[in-house]
């Protein structure tokens, strides 16, 4: 099967762009504090690209609260969560990842943000690095999220290419779950336990070349 030319990437934000994992850990062990939950900081690695009620949902196991106080819950976390980003700056990049949005550019290919968090705007912006992106599609943009193709589709779509000319670059097992059940390309970053199913496996973007990606996706 021909592989078809890549023109435009998909970024993961949480543990691909910054690192919000600490914020959202501080968020949910407050919470879990606060209702007599246990919660540790291997419990927050599962939690990874998870949604917010999803996530929820894997702290609560098999307690059962009415919708009002799941709301609640929910809606505390994530006050707690924006106390915590309004710290973020621009020195919350990580490593290679502007870099490799503006050589993407340059190169005249799209960027894409495919986030599952409602505040991926609101980081992005803090980060310093919202004009380099042609789309953002965040936790709003659709109802089922990953390991659904769902918010990489809406990507892809706005950006007006096939799911095979974007490459998703991801550090989460549900999120290469999405992309690979959406027929896009797929980069993993971390760990060959969390990301195994990618096509190409780094540990970060620290001094990632755009041409170099190209060459080794298209092997
Ligand atoms: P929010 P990503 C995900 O971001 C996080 O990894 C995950 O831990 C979080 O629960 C989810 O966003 C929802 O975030 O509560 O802000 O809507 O990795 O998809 O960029
Ligand atoms: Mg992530």
């Amino acid at each position: 099967m021909a592989v078809s030319k890549v023109k435009g990437f998909i970024f993961d934000l949480d543990g691909v762009i910054t690192d919000t994992a600490e914020y959202h850990y501080r968020g949910w062990k407050r919470l879990a504090d606060e209702e007599g939950l246990s919660f540790s900081r291997e419990d927050n690695e599962h939690l990874r690209g998870i949604a917010r009620r999803e996530s929820l949902m894997l702290i609560l196991k098999d307690r059962v609260y009415p919708e009002e106080k799941i709301q609640e819950m929910m809606e505390r976390k994530n006050r707690y969560y924006l106390e915590f980003i309004k710290e973020i700056s621009p020195r919350d990049l990580l490593p290679g990842a502007k870099e490799l949005l503006e050589e993407i550019r340059e190169a005249g290919l799209k960027n894409a943000l495919g986030s599952a968090s409602k505040n991926a705007g609101e980081v992005i912006e803090r980060l310093g690095i919202r004009a380099l992106f042609d789309v953002v599609s965040d936790g709003h943009s659709v109802e089922r999220q990953k390991p659904a193709p769902d918010l990489f589709l809406h990507a892809a779509k706005q950006l007006g290419l096939t799911p095979q000319e974007c490459v998703v670059v991801e550090d989460a097992a549900a999120g290469i779950e999405a992309a690979r059940s959406g027929s896009f390309r797929t980069i993993g970053l971390g760990p060959r336990e969390r990301v195994g199913n990618a096509e190409l496996i780094l540990p970060n973007l620290a001094g990632v070349k755009l041409v170099d990606l190209l060459k080794a996706l298209d092997h």
